[in-house]
């Protein structure tokens, strides 16, 4: 009888305890696929043509916006972070990725080219 009970004790407890690690270890993998797939997906490079701090936008020659069915060309974007707009200037090459936010095509991820 004591050894039925121990039996069934360690049984509920590797129960237990299997869905957990198997949660944290699906939710971790998830989470950096995602990160991975954006990254390929949107990351373009630019050139700074043009920064616009009071009205917040900066213009840009774009290579080909993919997610946003947009080929290469020179525009202007808003930006998600204006202390962004601190870090650019006419000439620089950078690293971003653009997003449709309210209408507006939107830098949501910047980064200095090395
Ligand atoms: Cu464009």
């Amino acid at each position: 009888m004591k050894a039925l009970f121990t039996s069934t004790l360690i049984a509920l407890v590797t129960l237990g305890a299997a869905p957990v690690q198997a949660a944290g270890d699906h939710a971790g993998h998830g989470m950096a696929m995602q990160a991975t797939a954006s990254t390929e997906m949107q990351m373009v490079d630019g050139v700074v043509k043009k920064v616009d701090k009071s009205a917040g936008k900066v213009t840009l020659s774009h290579g080909p916006l993919t997610n946003l069915s947009m080929p290469a060309m020179t525009m202007v974007f808003r930006v998600k972070d204006a202390n962004w707009l601190d870090q650019m200037k006419a000439g620089d090459k950078i690293r971003f990725m653009a997003d449709n936010v309210n209408g507006a095509v939107t830098i949501v991820h910047f980064e200095p080219a090395k």
